[in-house]
Formats: C-alpha cells, structure tokens, sequence
C-alpha cells in the first residue's frame, strides 16, 4: 500500500471527512481521492459515503489490509493465490528490496525444506519476509528461531497452547497430562502436531549477507482434513480468527527480535518443546541421539549424548520422550 493511500485510509478512520477536504489535507486531486478510495472499496474496505462525507467501516479480515495498523516497518505485498511467497520474495530481494512481506491467501507450489513440498490451501497465512539485516551469514538461522518465536507468541495470544521444536517446526503441544500415566506409551516423534513451517533463505559472501527470506507457513482457517496428516490449525484449537490481527502480531514479533537479536535464544527456550527432551536429530553425518540440553548462537541445538554433548546445526529432529 503507498503512502498516500494508508494516509487516505488514516483520515477516513478518523473520519468523516469530505473529499474536497481530504484533496487539500493530501494535497491531492479530488479525483485521486476518489480513485484511491474506490481502490480501497475493491481491497475490501467498508467506506460508507455519508453526508459529512467518507467514514470507514469493516476492514477486512485478511488481504491488503494487513497493512493496515500494522506496528512495524514492512510493506505487505498481498496476494489471493501464488506458486510460492519465497519464490516471490527472490524476486524482489534481486530487484533490491528490503522490509516487504509477500503474503498469500492460498499457496499452490509452496516448498518446505529439502524440496518438500507444502500445503497452503485458501485460509493460511503463507509469507515470507524480505530482509537486508547487517548480520555475518553464519548468524541468519537466528532469524528462523525469530520467527518462530514470532509464531507462537501471536498462537499464544489466540488461546492456541504453541511450542517451538527445533530449529523450524512451530507445534501445538500433546495433552501434558497424559504425561505421568504409566498406562500412556511415551510419545515418539514430531511431539505435538505441526501448526506453522519456517523455510528460511539466504544469499551472501564469506562474511556479508545480501539478502535473507524468511517464509513462514502457518494454518490459521484451515480444516485439517484440507492438511496433511500429522499438521494441525488454529481453527482446529480455537476456531477462525481474524487473520489480519494474526499476521500483524507475527510481523510485529518479529520485528522487535530481528532488531533485538540477543532476545532471539531467552524467548526460544522460553517457548521451546524440545529442551529438555531426549530426542533423536537426523543430520547428514548420522543421528544424534540424547537430551536436548540447550540452544546456542546462531541456534545450535545442544544434546547431551553418550558420548558427551554435541552441538548439532541442521537435521530433522524427533522427540523420544522427556528426558526424566
Ligand atoms: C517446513 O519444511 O516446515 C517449512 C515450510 C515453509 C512453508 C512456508 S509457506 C510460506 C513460504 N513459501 C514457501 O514456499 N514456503 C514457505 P519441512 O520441515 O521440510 O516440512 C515439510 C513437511 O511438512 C512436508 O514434507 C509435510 O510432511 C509437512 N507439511 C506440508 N504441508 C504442511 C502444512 N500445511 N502443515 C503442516 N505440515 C505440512
């Protein structure tokens, strides 16, 4: 959304205000108001035509909008259906932008890690984040931790009871209370189903990072017979949500931590799953197996094996059971 037009939408939620008199304020033609307003009618926004003048009504529960009172520096570039955000996102991070969302309502080519593929039906929140940050290459996956953080924190605030499994995997947590009863076999595997992925790419020298995508899947309105087995929704907890205010909290989340990075690891083991847990990381140098005993810069999970503590950087990792 350009300038102009979110200070269109400002005075018309402050409204009513005539047209003549947002020209003058804007200082712009009256007939770009009215091409600005009907443009923002087309996005969805309720703008009733009173005789005081414009005045905003509903705004919409997704789609542009969710650059709308957004508290943070990012540009939202929306979409009703794409191939992929991160795809998208390359793109513009080649033409040189920086601090845009690509956001989609359905994503029909969408990838996870290792050219899996993932699921985006209509009701998701499908975004990748375009990003410049001054920052060694080496230190990026502390964005991914960020965003995960950033996920589970807007999960949280819908009531949906979020945890993080390292490094990428936003769950929604077992019944814990299953878990002292001899009778219930220890849970084996992901932990929790799978609400949110985070894809995340970069590109850079030795020591300098060009660009950085961060692409976060999350299923917000989705029923998970539209999902694979094993994946979840926030619907599936709480019902539909608003997914503007959703979106927005994670942009917002994920701003403060990307411009406060030595927050990212106190706020991940905070909110993490997997601390704590004897868990079995799958890396390309074969698996490690042990407790998972913490998270190190730029997020390197520390297991304590057999063999003494490994810091593991990338792998698919599966919880065994809590390590007590
Ligand atoms: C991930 O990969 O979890 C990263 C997913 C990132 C998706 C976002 S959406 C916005 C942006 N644009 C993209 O094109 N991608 C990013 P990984 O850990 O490899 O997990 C992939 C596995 O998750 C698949 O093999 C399926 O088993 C499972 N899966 C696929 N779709 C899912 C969904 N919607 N919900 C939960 N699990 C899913």
């Amino acid at each position: 959304m350009n300038e102009t037009r979110r200070a269109v939408l400002d005075a018309l939620a402050d409204g009513p205000v005539s047209g003549p008199e947002l020209a003058a304020a804007l200082d712009i033609s009256r007939n770009a108001v009215w091409k600005h307003v009907e443009a923002l009618r087309t996005a969805g926004f309720e703008i009733e035509s009173t005789s005081d003048g414009y005045l905003l009504g509903e705004v919409p529960e997704f789609g542009p909008a969710v650059e709308y009172g957004l508290d943070a520096p990012f540009e939202v570039e929306y979409h009703d259906s794409i191939g992929s955000t991160n795809d998208r996102a390359r793109e513009l991070a080649g033409e040189n932008a920086r601090d845009v969302v690509v956001l989609a309502d359905e994503q029909i080519g969408g990838r996870g890690r290792l050219e899996r593929a993932w699921v985006g039906p209509s009701g998701g929140i499908w975004m990748s984040f375009v990003l410049r940050p001054t920052i060694p290459p080496a230190h990026a996956p502390l964005l991914t931790l960020a965003a995960a953080v950033a996920v589970t924190r807007a999960a949280r605030e819908a009531g949906v009871p979020a945890e993080i499994k390292w490094p990428n995997d936003v769950l929604v947590s077992e019944g814990r209370a299953n878990e002292n009863q001899s009778a219930q076999p220890p849970s084996e595997g992901r932990g929790g189903d799978k609400l949110c992925g985070i894809l995340t790419e970069m590109e850079g020298e030795a020591n300098r990072v060009s660009w950085v995508i961060v692409g976060t899947g999350i299923n917000v309105n989705i029923a998970a017979d539209d999902l694979p087995e094993g994946a979840t929704s926030v619907q599936e907890v709480v019902g539909p949500v608003n997914r503007r205010v959703f979106a927005q909290r994670v942009v917002e989340e994920f701003h403060a931590l990307r411009t406060d990075l030595d927050a990212v690891l106190p706020a991940w083991r905070e909110l993490s799953a997997t601390l704590g847990q004897q868990v079995r990381v799958e890396t390309p140098e074969g698996d490690v197996v042990g407790e998972a005993i913490d998270i190190v810069t730029p997020g390197a999970l520390v297991v304590d094996t057999d063999d003494g503590e490994v810091r593991v950087h990338a792998g698919d990792c599966d919880h065994l059971r809590p390590a007590n």
